[in-house]
């Protein structure tokens, strides 16, 4: 394997936009238009790839999997982490750019470049060695782990970054070369990370293609795409699953949540809300395990309540390049338009707005951090995922009714409990229907935690063997003696 090439390290990034096909930065005769939800405006164009660039991609994905497949698990962990570093050393120009075209706030776009090449680089430390299931004197039967060939990535607009990374480490890692379609919404930084991949993976290793919803439906049918790992909304994802039916894909979803948060009677509400406040609000609560319903015991309901207030109060609401932005706006006008709607519904039902609800008559797509209290169990801001800045606080006096009414939900992403006693609060968090529990904190993960949701919250699990091994096809080797 060749060193990181000095190229890389200096590359200077175009000033336009490109894909990335057959370790080519190629345009096309269609564009996306970008617009900049903290202003509404178009502020860049992007090509936009067609069914021929789709073709090509896939060719190139299939001949690179051949020697890419035969490298050893070591080599690949070092391009991955040769990767990681020239996306750190870009991360402050990078994270720019994400804040223009996904709006978040400049710290936590840099972040997402930290956290999704950590993570990156840690899901290569994981080991997948070949297990020995039976071993005696007339035969041995190893169970192997095999690339599957080319991996489809499709991924969603709230956390372009860390998403892509999450999916392109796991699936360049066990063996498998990839096709990566970013959201319409956001391809930007995505093409740039294709810039960057250009420099460091060999030619079809990486292929990077921006356009409408139809590629990523095209993707889902392709006969040589061997598997789908897609982030996004649950009704897509079940699109995703039933097209990738003809060809047996393999698929890995990781769809939507609403997280409750069951909040004990034992806590300090003072202590906690900040991490509360974070978990439900950051990027504008659009993060699928974001805390989306707050289930407070009745005997700290009002101080919790109270704590909240205060928080959304102090968190600063404008564009995300400026630094003292908290909240920046929604990523685009069908979500605003969305989150405005169930704000209206929520309204015309009689509960209680503690705070923010009201839309703010400036250009962007901004909506303050909206508590929202007095609400029916049934009312669709409890049960649907609002996937913006507006959470239901709902008082229980029983902890098993809170629980009950916790798990009745479609969604199983993720949960938590909050609570001075850590026993307590693990009996519970045990019968949360969720692929993820936490005990006094939401939203952590791990390279080497599986993350993933149970019902219709998703299939399959990213980071941790487990994860990886979803990139892979199991193989028995049984040898007998003669
Ligand atoms: O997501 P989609 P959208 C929720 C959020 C939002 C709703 C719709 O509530 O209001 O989903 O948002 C690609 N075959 N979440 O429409 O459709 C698409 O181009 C294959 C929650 O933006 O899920 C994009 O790249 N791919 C979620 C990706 O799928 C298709 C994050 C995600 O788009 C496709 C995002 C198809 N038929 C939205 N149609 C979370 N919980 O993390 C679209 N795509």
């Amino acid at each position: 394997m060749q060193p990181m090439s000095e190229r890389a390290q200096d590359l200077k990034l175009r000033n336009d936009f490109a894909l990335l096909i057959d370790g080519e930065l190629i345009g096309s005769s269609q564009s996306l238009e970008i617009i900049n939800p903290a202003t509404e405006k178009i502020f860049a164009t992007c090509p936009a790839a067609g069914r021929d660039h789709l073709e090509k991609a896939v060719e190139a994905a299939k001949l690179a999997f051949g020697d890419w497949s035969h490298t050893s698990f070591e080599e690949r962990a070092d391009y991955i982490k040769q990767y990681s570093v020239v996306l750190r050393e870009h991360q402050n120009e990078l994270g720019e750019l994400l804040t223009r075209e996904q709006g978040k706030p400049i710290n936590q776009s840099i972040a997402e470049f930290e956290r999704g090449t950590v993570q990156a680089d840690n899901m290569t430390g994981i080991k997948i060695p070949v297990e020995v299931l039976l071993e005696d004197a007339n035969q041995r039967i190893e169970l192997h782990y095999r690339p599957l060939g080319v991996v489809g990535i499709i991924t969603p607009w709230n956390a372009p970054v860390a998403l892509a990374l999450s999916s392109l480490s796991s699936a360049l890692y066990t063996g498998n070369t990839t096709i990566l379609k970013p959201s319409p919404y956001t391809p930007l930084t995505t093409l740039k990370m294709g810039e960057l991949a250009q420099s460091i993976f060999p030619s079809g290793v990486v292929n990077i293609l921006a356009a409408g919803n139809d590629l990523g439906q095209w993707m889902t049918e392709h006969k040589d795409i061997d598997k789908i790992s897609f982030t996004g909304s649950v009704t897509t994802g079940k699109k995703v699953m039933s097209s990738s039916a003809d060809t047996l894909k393999r698929v890995t979803l990781e769809l939507g949540g609403n997280d409750p948060a069951i909040v004990l009677d034992d806590v300090d509400p003072k202590a906690i809300a900040k991490q509360i406040f974070f978990a439900c609000f950051v990027n504008s609560g659009q993060v699928c395990m974001a805390i989306k319903r707050i289930y407070a015991h009745e005997s700290i309901y009002e101080k919790l309540c109270d704590a909240l207030v205060e928080e959304a109060c102090n968190a600063k609401i404008g564009d995300g390049l400026d630094p003292d932005t908290k909240l920046g706006p929604l990523q685009n006008k069908m979500q605003f338009d969305k989150v405005s709607n169930l704000l209206k519904d929520t309204k015309k039902s009689g509960a209680k707005f503690i705070s923010g609800g009201k839309i703010p008559n400036t250009p962007g797509y901004f909506i303050p951090p909206t508590l929202v209290t007095d609400i029916d169990d049934n009312s669709r801001l409890v049960t649907e995922e609002q996937f913006g800045p507006i959470v239901p606080i709902l008082k229980y006096s029983d902890t098993e009714d809170a629980l009950r009414r916790a798990n009745n939900t479609q969604y199983g992403l993720s949960g938590s409990v909050w609570t001075s006693n850590t026993e307590r609060g693990k009996a519970l968090a045990e019968r949360m229907e969720v692929g993820t529990a936490w005990v006094n904190q939401h939203r952590t993960t791990s390279a080497y935690v599986p993350f993933g949701g149970a019902k219709q919250s998703g299939l399959g699990r990213q980071y941790s063997v487990l994860g990886l091994k979803g990139y892979m096809e199991p193989q028995v080797v049984s040898v007998s003696k003669i």
